[in-house]
């Protein structure tokens, strides 16, 4: 039987999305993504996962588009049309990106090994990005002739502010897990050894609390930096009644006053 290009497993409320294709460094061809697109939208219908982790086989995250794909790769024929990329970005991957950042439940990019070009900003679209010690982001794009996409352009500054993200994207160098922890790019560097547990709890820990308050603070952070302080009141004022109206606000606050574990239901 055929491998799936996307392995699909379930740990409690767990769901992880596994990229697979080692043999590319699990490169993005259009198969790559409707496997990863078609898991991502199962994992959101299914009312039984409350955390996804994606991950990548092998002995990297994921080396962005593959630049063997004939949708991307240039044909050499003298007077041949040139790809349209930006049909590739349209159809593929900014639907991608829109997919993850709107998922019902937290999503953790478990790195290990390189992520680069589209593959780095796929993680960084990631709620959390834990990274093993010995993974590289490369911001592969400028060495292709390209500028960064899958989000990259909105992200990088967002992350880690204009110089920086002006460094990482003009010069396209490896940039080793702890420096990348360290200048606010990914949530956390842990030793390679230590990846797989450190995210396993963290992503149980993440599906025990309430989602829907997960989500929105995601989605206020977000649209916060294109508001004013007052805008930002004003939503955060409109968040808090709407999750003041719901069922995990009256178990967190009753859990407190018996003081024992809160049980979070919402979805
Ligand atoms: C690959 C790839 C790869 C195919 C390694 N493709 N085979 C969006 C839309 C439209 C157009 C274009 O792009 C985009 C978004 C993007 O993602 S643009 C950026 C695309 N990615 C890159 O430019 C990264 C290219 N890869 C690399 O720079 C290196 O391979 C990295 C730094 C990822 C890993 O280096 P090494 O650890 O030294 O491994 P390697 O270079 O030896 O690669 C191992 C194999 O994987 C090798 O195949 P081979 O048959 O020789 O063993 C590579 O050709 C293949 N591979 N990346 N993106």
């Amino acid at each position: 039987m055929n491998e799936p290009l996307v392995r699909i497993s379930q740990s409690g409320a767990v769901r992880t999305l596994q990229l697979n294709r080692p043999e590319a460094l699990n490169s993005f061809n259009s198969q790559l993504h409707a496997a990863l697109m078609a898991g991502l939208e199962e994992a959101a219908a299914d009312s039984a996962v409350r955390c996804v982790v994606l991950s990548g086989a092998g002995r990297a995250f994921c080396a962005g588009q593959d630049l063997a794909d004939p949708l991307v790769a240039p044909d050499t024929t003298p007077g041949a049309a040139p790809k349209d990329l930006g049909h590739v970005i349209e159809s593929l991957y900014a639907p991608l990106v829109l997919r993850l950042r709107s998922m019902p439940v937290p999503v953790i990019a478990s790195v290990h090994g390189v992520a680069a070009g589209a593959g780095a900003n796929l993680a960084l679209c990631c709620d959390l990005v834990v990274a093993a010690r010995s993974a590289s982001f490369i911001q592969a794009f400028t060495k292709i002739g390209l500028v960064p996409d899958t989000g990259g352009t909105w992200l990088l500054p967002r992350l880690v502010g204009s110089a920086r993200a002006l460094g990482l994207a003009l010069l396209g160098d490896k940039l080793p897990a702890a420096d990348a922890a360290q200048m606010g790019l990914i949530w956390k560097c842990v030793d390679d050894a230590e990846l797989a547990l450190t995210v396993e709890t963290l992503a149980t820990r993440l599906s025990d609390m309430p989602l829907r308050a997960l989500v929105a603070t995601r989605k206020a952070l977000a649209d916060a930096q294109q508001l004013d302080l007052a805008s930002s009141l004003a939503r955060e004022a409109g968040l808090q009644r709407e999750l003041g109206a719901a069922q995990d606000y009256r178990e967190g606050v009753e859990a407190f006053r018996a003081k024992r574990a809160p049980r979070f239901t919402d979805r």
